[in-house]
């Protein structure tokens, strides 16, 4: 599956991620919930090492919030800093701030003990396209926070935020680039509206949607669109019936354009499964 990142737009990325690290103490990576693997450019560690890094799963909303602990219980153990977030109603902020203090304790008691002035944490948010980075900036900020200027000590230039008096974010957010190491994470990323819709075909994503639909949530189908026994239909019955629900004159010799596109607008707005694209048997 095609997506539009080139090679210098990598390089650019990674260098300017690089340069904005090196101004902060703490890396907040956004994910999306749906997917908490397959969100996350697995770079980042390297280009951030040594500094911590706190991953939000955002939009968690959107899933099952059984499986989001399972999750987040994982990737806890594998030493991630993992927190949970609904940005667009701020739920989980306070856990974000409290997860940076948490993580800022040693930092500011090597700052101690080198006879350094204690100042705030500083973070900067780092993550994928469409994860949510511009909306959890707005969530952590409010609408009120002022702008303070560039800050002595950091390069001219950078805008700073401070948060609720305890913690300088950057303002800008850094922007990473999808991996897709096998073809289903394109499947998946393109289903979360990461990648452009020039990238895919919304038939293809769609087929996918429904088939993980079918698998994880059965249920799901037949409380939305009245499908009795989807297990027994393939992907191109189920998209008939949608079609007949929605009113679509659409069927296996014209195509399921229409349908597909509604099927990807209503799953993308939790409309029709809670379900976490990312299983864990599998490593993606
Ligand atoms: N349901 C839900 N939607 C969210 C949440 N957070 C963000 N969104 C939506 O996700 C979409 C992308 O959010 P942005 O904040 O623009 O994402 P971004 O990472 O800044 O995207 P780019 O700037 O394109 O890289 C928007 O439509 C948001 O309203 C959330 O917690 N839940
Ligand atoms: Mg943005």
């Amino acid at each position: 599956m095609a997506y539009n990142w080139f090679p210098g737009h990598m390089v650019r990325a990674r260098r300017e991620i690089s340069e904005n690290v090196k101004l902060v103490d703490i890396v907040v990576e956004v994910a999306d919930a749906r997917a908490p693997q397959s969100t996350r450019n697995l770079e980042l560690e390297d280009l951030v090492a040594p500094k911590p890094i706190i991953l939000v799963l955002n939009k968690k909303d959107l899933v099952n919030p059984t499986e989001l602990d399972v999750w987040t219980k994982r990737l806890a153990a594998e030493g991630l800093n993992p927190v949970s977030m609904v940005a667009t109603s701020g739920e989980g902020k306070n856990s974000v701030i409290q997860t940076v203090e948490k993580l800022f304790k040693p930092i500011a008691q090597d700052m101690k003990n080198r006879q350094r002035r204690v100042r705030p944490p500083r973070i900067m948010v780092v993550g994928i396209p469409n994860v949510g980075k511009s909306t959890i900036i707005n969530s952590l900020t409010g609408r009120k926070t002022a702008r303070t200027g560039p800050q002595p000590g950091v390069t001219r230039g950078k805008q700073w935020i401070r948060i609720e008096g305890r913690l300088d974010l950057l303002d800008t957010p850094g922007l990473m680039w999808p991996k897709v190491s096998v073809p289903e994470q394109g499947l998946k990323l393109a289903a979360l509206g990461v990648l452009g819709p020039k990238a895919y075909s919304e038939e293809e994503v769609a087929r996918y949607v429904l088939r993980m639909v079918r698998e994880i949530d059965p249920q799901a189908l037949e409380s939305r669109f009245g499908i009795k026994d989807v297990q027994r239909l393939d992907e191109n019955q189920i998209l008939e019936s949608i079609a007949g629900f929605r009113g679509f004159s659409e069927n296996e010799g014209t195509g399921f354009q229409k349908t597909a596109h509604f099927v990807l607008g209503e799953f993308r707005r939790g409309r029709i499964a809670k379900i976490i694209l990312d299983r864990h048997e599998a490593g993606t």
